[in-house]
Parts: C-alpha cells; structure tokens; sequence
C-alpha cells in the first residue's frame, strides 16, 4: 500500500511539473504577442529651425490613430502593436500633408516598423508651405475650389 502511494505522489508531482512548464511557455507566447513599441520624431516647417505645433500625425497599420505634435514640433503614439505603420503628417493652416518619407502619394510611402519594446524614434517631417493656387487668400489645402478665386 505504502510503495503505491509513493508511485501515486510521485505521478502528481509529474503533472505539476509538466503544467507549470506549459504555463511558463503559454505566458512566454502570450507576452511575445502582446508585444508592443511605439513611433516618435518630430515636425517640422521649412524655414530654419521652425517646428510644427499641433500637427497631426496619422497612422495606419495593425491599429490605426493619431496623434498631435506638441510645442516641439515633437510626437509619439501611444503603445502600437508591432507591425509595419504608414505615417502621414498634416500641418496646421497653411501648411500641406506629407507621407513619410517626403512624398505625397500614399503609393509611395516609407512603411515604418514599429518593434517590441523599442521607441523607432527619428521619424520626422519636413512640410511645405501650401499652395495658393488662384490667389484668392486660401491656401489650396482648404480651398473648395483651388483654381477659383472665391474667397468667400
Ligand atoms: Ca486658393
Ligand atoms: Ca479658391
């Protein structure tokens, strides 16, 4: 009776054994997936030193969002799954949107990778002033009708 105990203890210290490995690997993969990292660099206008306040930044890719340069013309997203991102920059008033890497077609856009647990940092912009196409006072960007003089 006794040995058969013995056998019987030693077989449930097996199972243990054997599920708390399989809870370690579970864990391990589940962190592994929820892994996340994020995207910052900085906006900027074409005149020497002048960084965009309040441009918006938008992303696109595993999740998709935006997010605002502060006083620096400095931005970063929030906690982004890891994944390949597009990044479009949008001016405030008078300044045009660009995709990163400086084009304005969505077609020829840098894609971004964002890593896990890593800041992929130095994606920055340089934006153009807009245009004003009719010389009716409102940059092309805004203007309903960019080749009308209607500034009204
Ligand atoms: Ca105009
Ligand atoms: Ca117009």
């Amino acid at each position: 009776m006794a040995s058969r105990n013995l056998k019987c203890r030693a077989k449930t210290r097996w199972y243990l054994y054997l599920w708390t490995i399989g809870l370690l690997i579970w864990s391990l993969i589940s962190t592994v997936h929820a892994e996340t990292g994020i995207i910052s660099g900085q906006v900027f206008g074409q005149s020497e030193g002048e960084t965009l306040r309040g441009a918006v930044i938008y992303y696109e890719g595993p999740i998709s969002g935006q997010v605002f340069a502060d006083d620096s013309g400095t931005y970063f997203t929030p906690g982004l799954p890891v994944g390949l991102y597009r990044l479009r920059a949008c001016g405030p008033a008078g300044y045009l949107c660009e995709y990163y890497d400086n084009v304005y077609e969505a077609g020829e856009a840098t894609w971004v990778s964002v890593i896990g647990g890593l800041n992929t940092e130095g994606i920055n912009f340089i934006l153009p002033p807009d245009t004003d196409a009719d010389g009716d006072g409102i940059g092309d960007r805004s203007d309903n009708c960019p080749f009308v003089f209607n500034p009204d």
